[in-house]
């Protein structure tokens, strides 16, 4: 058989939802490469996309349902058919809801795969059935709030602004590991004669790009705006005439900065002196058109959301919004462009079930809640490695009267534990539509080769559920190429100048955000003052520091994302280190590449010492979600980081963790 080649997109969590080309020969899949077709990523991949063909066709792959044998946890299972196991799940529901009600089963999901039908395929059968209802707060629901504050439902500019900045700041982003095809714009820009600039904690892949790095104190950000807004006041380096014609609340901010605010209080927060900063805010006033790209980074912490606001409200001082490339950009939001909700089907949810925040995953399993959790369903996700607190989240997870159904690809963490494994496709096994996240692209894809083995699609599996416990709706038997078609035919303002057709065919397209008169806010300007808030203007809300001295990175890997990828050995590092400066490492009498145990009041992981003159003082830096299978001990990171929550928005907190080393 000839060897073809078709499109496709990266399904995965990452905002640049890149073009795929994939060569397909016999229904195997033989390589991939990026597609120079497409508006955004122009044919690049990231080096975790480049063998995707690895991830299908790995001898890892599940490729039949598997029935425990063994204790919780050991992975001992042996495979039964896909008629018995829906038998199984449905019958033990039907016991459960019988005797503790429909909210005893709580559905666990997050992002293994960005395609809106797949990702959110789930959705309609446990509104139907009434279980508990999950509030995904994983990632970085800080910075929408963060965002809303201050430019409520504006939609975010085009990435592609930044062209036209003479001054970028990337804040708490490792753009070369998280969001690669940004930082390409950003390396134009600068060969155009833009300023680079990053505000990390230490310096990671993405410093070599920039010109300054400044290195904060964890959580201090939204300290450091706001110092930088004190000098741009003091020094009358604002714009008054777009401060008085676009903004609300420059006055009470003034009011507040002045006294609060001054560099020799936010060097001491920051750890910048005050010479830098004062620098920082003149070198920001004199830019034409600055541009800020915040990260997630500064937003995983128990002042995250209100970080960000403080950093959205930045640039109106100078009135950057004004300018072409100026203004700053948290990530793009195109739901709207779609109707959602003939995907997520609110209106087959009867009553108000109960809301459990999945990074509290670990106590919800282990408290006694009314009802109790008996059966936890995971699809495309993997909790037992991404969910903060993984003692309690194991502890849970181990409970022999909890049901636990793991649909997956891999043998993950999660589906060691699983009283049912349930073999998953891969995104070229599937239809979907994808819509990036870090730019306002969209495309439609169809299935490339055949489910490998016996695999099903998250829908196809959800289809048989509904089958097997008597929910009728004709909704849940339609294919997702049909609920593709039905979707197609909306038609918004999203769509200007789209060719369905092309669409339709698999081309990469580019939505446009609808364009309005001023800031989409209450008052229609940028919002420095909102009275619906608990705080009415930006603050700096200090973080806690408890009685460990090291504060824990837990940062994206740079060929691993979040837990997935664990499965190639050629993308894994060989080893889970935990990096942390000569100082750390001579106090504590601990050498270079020995086995240290990382430990606080939450748990113990052991990890490989890596000495790091660049990481500093204070600071230990674990990256990548690791499996268990691969670690040198029993657990990984996130047995060291807490189940609080953000400020605002039920935000995880994996950053806002304090360690010792012994
Ligand atoms: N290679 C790779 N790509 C990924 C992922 C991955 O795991 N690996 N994950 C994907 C997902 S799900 C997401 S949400 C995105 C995340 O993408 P990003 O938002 O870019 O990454 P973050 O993990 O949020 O944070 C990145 C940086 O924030 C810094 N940081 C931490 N605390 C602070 C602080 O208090 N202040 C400042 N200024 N900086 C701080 C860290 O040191 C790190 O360098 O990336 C996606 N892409
Ligand atoms: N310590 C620490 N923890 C973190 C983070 C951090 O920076 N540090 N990052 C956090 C962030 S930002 C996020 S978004 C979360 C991510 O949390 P998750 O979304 O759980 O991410 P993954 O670890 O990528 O797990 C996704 C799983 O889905 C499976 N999968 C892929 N496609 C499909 C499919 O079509 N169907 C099914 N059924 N399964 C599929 C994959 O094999 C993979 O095992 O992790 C969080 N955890
Ligand atoms: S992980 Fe991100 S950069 Fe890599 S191919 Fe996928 S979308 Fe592109
Ligand atoms: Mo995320």
């Amino acid at each position: 058989m000839p060897t073809h080649i078709q499109r496709s997109v990266c399904p995965y969590d990452c905002p640049d939802s890149c073009g795929l080309l994939v060569e397909v020969e016999d229904e195997r899949v033989l390589s991939v490469k990026g597609d120079p077709e497409h508006p955004f990523s122009r044919g690049t991949l990231c080096a975790k996309m480049n063998h995707y063909e690895k991830t299908v066709h790995s001898p890892r792959r599940l490729t039949e349902p598997l029935l425990r044998c063994g204790k919780k946890g050991q992975g001992e299972f042996r495979p039964i058919s896909w008629p018995e196991a829906i038998d199984q799940i449905a019958n033990r529901w039907r016991k459960i809801i019988a005797e503790f009600g429909p909210q005893a089963i709580l559905p666990y999901s997050y992002a293994g795969t960005m395609g809106i039908i797949q990702r959110n395929a789930g959705h309609p059968f446990f509104h139907r059935m009434g279980a508990s209802l999950l509030e995904r707060g994983i990632c970085t629901p800080a910075k929408g709030v963060g965002w809303q504050a201050v430019m409520g439902e504006t939609p975010a500019p085009s990435p592609n602004q930044v062209l036209h900045s003479d001054l970028i700041i990337l804040w708490g982003s490792n753009a070369a590991a998280t969001n690669l095809h940004f930082l390409h714009l950003v390396r134009q820009a600068k060969k155009k004669g833009a300023k680079v600039w990053t505000i990390d904690l230490y310096p990671n892949q993405t410093c070599a790009v920039a010109e300054k790095n400044f290195l904060v104190q964890p959580g201090s950000d939204g300290a450091l705006s706001l110092g930088l807004m004190h000098i741009l006041v003091r020094d009358n380096l604002c714009d008054e005439k777009f401060l008085a014609t676009q903004v609300v609340g420059f006055k009470e901010l003034k009011a507040q900065i002045l006294p609060d605010y001054n560099p020799e209080k936010v060097s001491r927060i920051t750890g910048l002196s005050p010479q830098v900063i004062t620098k920082m805010a003149r070198d920001f006033a004199a830019a034409d058109a600055p541009f800020i790209s915040i990260g997630g980074g500064l937003s995983r912490y128990t002042n995250g959301a209100m970080s960000v606001r403080s950093i959205v409200a930045l640039p109106a001082l100078v009135g950057a919004w004004a300018k072409k490339g100026g203004g700053c950009f948290v990530g793009t939001s195109s739901g709207a462009a779609f109707d959602m909700a003939l995907i997520e089907r609110p209106d087959f949810l009867k009553g108000k079930p109960r809301t459990i925040n999945m990074s509290r995953l670990g106590e919800a399993l282990t408290q006694t809640e009314d009802p109790p959790i008996k059966s936890l369903f995971i699809y495309h996700s993997n909790p037992a490695a991404v969910a903060p607190d993984q003692n309690l989240v194991l502890e849970g997870l181990a409970r022999e009267d909890l049901f636990t159904v793991v649909h997956e690809r891999f043998m993950t963490d999660s589906a060691r534990y699983a009283d049912l494994v349930l073999p998953a496709t891969t995104s070229l096994e599937t239809s979907d539509i994808y819509r990036a996240y870090g730019s306002y692209s969209v495309q439609r894809t169809r299935p490339l080769i055949p489910p490998q083995g016996q695999s099903k699609s998250n829908r196809e599996l959800f289809a048989l559920l509904a089958t097997a416990m008597g929910y009728n709706e004709p909704y849940f038997q339609l294919s997702a190429n049909e609920l593709i078609a039905q979707l197609c035919e909306t038609s918004n303002n999203w769509w200007q100048g789209i060719d369905k057709q092309s669409f339709n065919d698999g081309l990469p397209a580019e939505l446009t955000p609808p364009t309005s008169q001023g800031y989409a806010t209450p008052s229609g300007r940028i919002e420095i003052l909102n009275l619906t808030l608990k705080f009415k203007l930006p603050c700096y809300l200090p973080i806690i520091k408890d009685r460990f001295p090291l504060q824990l990175v837990t940062a994206p890997a740079l060929k691993t994302l979040n837990s997935t990828f664990s499965e190639r050995d050629d993308l894994r590092e060989k080893r889970m280190c935990l990096k942390v400066n000569p100082v750390e490492a001579l106090s504590r009498g601990l050498e270079e590449h020995s086995r240290v145990t990382a430990f606080n009041d939450q748990g113990e992981v052991e990890f490989y010492l890596q000495i790091d003159n660049n990481v500093p003082v204070g600071i230990a830096v674990a990256e990548g979600v690791w499996w268990i299978e691969f670690a040198p001990g029993k657990r990984t990171v996130n047995a060291l980081t807490s189940q609080r929550l953000t400020d605002l928005g039920g935000g995880s907190t994996f950053y806002d963790n304090r360690i010792d080393l012994r």
